[in-house]
């Protein structure tokens, strides 16, 4: 073996039996250093499992394309293997973990033979913060190693934090033959523990991320007091300079990344509003010495969903792409050497790459030259607004508490819950349309409690029950208050009702202004809901008739909606949390009034 990094016995033994069981050609550990990076990405240049794209215009950046049968997360394959069926819970997919790991190292034995063994030790969170967990992952992929190194932190300064400790998170990737139909993502919570075999594709691969950052580490805030959510955080500082932290939770690609870069509409620029990225996908927040909660963004960097991305929609985002970044199934233009994607602009390069690897003239082509799940991985570093706080190893205080779907009819753009627990129901009914980053059916409506069906560790009921046992240690003052937002409502011909984008500040000034009592609010059966007069228009298209058709509650369709509900809170029998059950009783009486 390479000359180990670390004398943590824990480690080196987990090691040992991973070299046995994968029979890796070569052992590599990952130092963090600028060197190994280069030549990482040398090595990647010349198998052709990378493309160095234009130095001058991109300096830095690579291009990967993934197998055309790998392009998104695999939801019904991703298994939560608890000892217990039942602290799965009714809404994931759970294996007995003896019966898991006996197929996977069926599925796995040997695969590393004739490759390297990459080692990996990363930090999730600032290294050495106490909201910080270590990971390592050992993987057979330089894309892998490449992206982990942008996403998380990385190398030798992890391993000195880690010590000689036994507590950190067992990660084994194996590309093995990228097969379909032996593809597995499994979590194992109760041995800190992530295998995934058959992929190269970003949220099953990169284990700091949603198997570690969301799925285990979900579990170990239920255990430890704490919470791990798939949110953005975003810091709005308003003209007297004071800043105000929001966490939104919405479902993957409806518009977290954007929110969290978001470009304030002129007439609020020219007051002086300003929007800070502190994360934009995941936020692990518990409660601060002075009462109040506190999040950080475990991440380092972004993958993001390239397609939209654009000078008008999320400058930010674009501008975090120009250099140090990975592009994984987007278009490549030959004529310059760069990428392209649907949404970038309006002239799609003629000569080109698409995807899948065919030769894609954009002007003619009836095929999407990016995939809808194509993705950037960028340094957080790279975006221009990202917050002061991003590495503040105790994190933010938080205001306010966003959750949202993507629904074209009923969700109103924003209401407020009427308190903790009801804000705690409101996230436990989210229901949005499916999108492309994962794989099956795209825009059919599901329910998708806190952004976390595909990313809760355990039961959800006990996910829920940890939400209400949480605010129950909160002062009702110190509370964050909690909302609903819809950027997505359609008019029938399916036009957008509602701007979005940079003009989502204007909600975020509203919830703001609620947050500090500022501004009133029409009680409804789902909730507190603007007056249309309070959500300030200046600079749009768009009367207050106009908003009124986004802000209303349709009784006969909120009772349709609450079917729904009842069938998903009918899965969970005595996991179902009696404070939410009252909770939907409270609404269907309210909506009968
Ligand atoms: P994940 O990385 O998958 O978790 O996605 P995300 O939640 O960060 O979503 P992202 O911000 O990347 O947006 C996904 C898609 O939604 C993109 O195509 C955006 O252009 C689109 N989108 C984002 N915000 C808005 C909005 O306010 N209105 C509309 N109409 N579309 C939006
Ligand atoms: C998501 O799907 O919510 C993502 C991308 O953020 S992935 O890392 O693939 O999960
Ligand atoms: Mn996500």
């Amino acid at each position: 073996m390479e000359t180990n990094l670390t004398s943590n016995k824990s480690l080196l033994d987990w090691l040992d039996e991973k070299v046995e069981l994968l029979k890796p050609s070569k052992i590599v550990w990952i130092d963090g250093s600028q060197e190994q990076i280069e030549a990482l990405r040398a090595e990647a240049c010349s198998t052709g499992e990378l493309i160095k794209l234009n130095e001058e215009l991109l300096p830095d950046c690579y291009l990967h394309r993934t197998a055309v049968n790998d392009v998104a997360r695999v939801e019904d394959r991703t298994l939560i293997c608890s000892r217990s069926e039942k602290d799965a819970g009714p809404t994931n997919h759970w294996m007995d973990p003896e019966k898991a790991y006996k197929m996977l190292y069926d599925i796995a034995a040997g695969s590393y033979e004739g490759r390297t063994m990459y080692i990996i030790p990363y930090s999730m969170g600032p290294v050495g913060s106490p909201f910080s967990k270590i990971g390592i992952e050992i993987t057979d992929s330089i894309y892998v190693v490449l992206n982990m190194c942008i996403m998380t932190r990385v190398g030798k300064k992890v391993l000195d934090v880690l010590g000689d400790s036994n507590d950190w998170v067992r990660g084994m990737h194996c590309k093995c033959d990228i097969d379909a139909e032996n593809r597995w993502i499994c979590q194992f919570p109760e041995d800190n523990t992530i295998i995934s075999v058959n992929s190269g594709y970003g949220g099953n691969v990169l284990l700091g991320k949603k198997c570690f950052a969301l799925r285990i580490a979900s579990y170990l805030g239920k255990n430890e007091g704490w919470q791990a959510e798939h949110m953005l955080i975003l810091g709005l500082e308003k003209p007297n300079g004071e800043t105000k932290y929001i966490c939104a939770a919405f479902p993957s690609a409806c518009g977290k990344t954007n929110l969290a870069m978001l470009i304030p509409p002129e007439g609020y620029k020219k007051k002086g509003y300003k929007v800070w990225c502190v994360g934009d996908d995941i936020a692990w927040i518990r409660k601060g010495p002075d009462g109040r909660l506190y999040a950080i963004n475990p991440e380092n960097g972004f993958f993001g969903v390239a397609p939209g991305t654009n000078e008008k929609s999320n400058p930010n985002a674009l501008e975090s792409t120009k250099k140090g970044t990975i592009f994984t199934n987007v278009a490549h233009n030959l004529d310059n050497n760069t990428v392209w994607w649907e949404g970038l602009d309006k002239n799609p390069p003629t000569n080109a790459v698409d995807w899948k690897g065919n030769p894609w003239n954009g002007a003619e082509s009836e095929e999407k030259g990016a995939h809808p799940n194509s993705r950037f991985t960028a340094p957080a570093v790279n975006c221009p607004c990202i917050s002061s706080e991003f590495e503040n190893p105790q994190g933010v205080p938080i205001s306010a508490i966003v959750f949202g779907g993507r629904r074209a009819k009923l969700t109103p753009l924003v209401y407020q819950s009427k308190d903790w627990n009801h804000g705690v129901f409101v996230g436990s009914i989210m229901g949005s349309e499916t999108t492309a980053a994962a794989t099956g059916a795209v825009g059919v409506v599901r329910r998708d409690p806190m952004a976390m069906l595909p990313f809760c560790g355990y039961n959800m009921g006990d996910y829920w029950k940890h939400w209400i046992e949480i605010g129950e240690t909160l002062d009702p003052d110190k509370a964050p208050k909690i909302f609903n937002v819809n950027w997505f409502r359609k008019d029938d011909e399916g036009n957008f009702l509602w701007p979005g984008f940079g003009d989502n500040l204007r909600v975020l000034d509203w919830i703001i202004d609620r947050c500090e009592g500022d501004v009133d609010a029409q009680e409804t059966a789902i909730g507190y809901l603007p007056y249309a007069k309070d959500i300030n228009l200046e600079g749009l298209d768009m009367t207050e008739a106009d908003l009124d058709k986004i802000l209303d509650v349709d009784k006969d369709a909120w009772e349709e909606e609450l079917k729904g509900v009842d069938e998903l809170y009918a899965k969970f029998g005595d996991t179902l949390p009696k404070e939410l059950a009252d909770e939907l009783a409270k609404v269907k009486a309210d909506l009968e009034k």
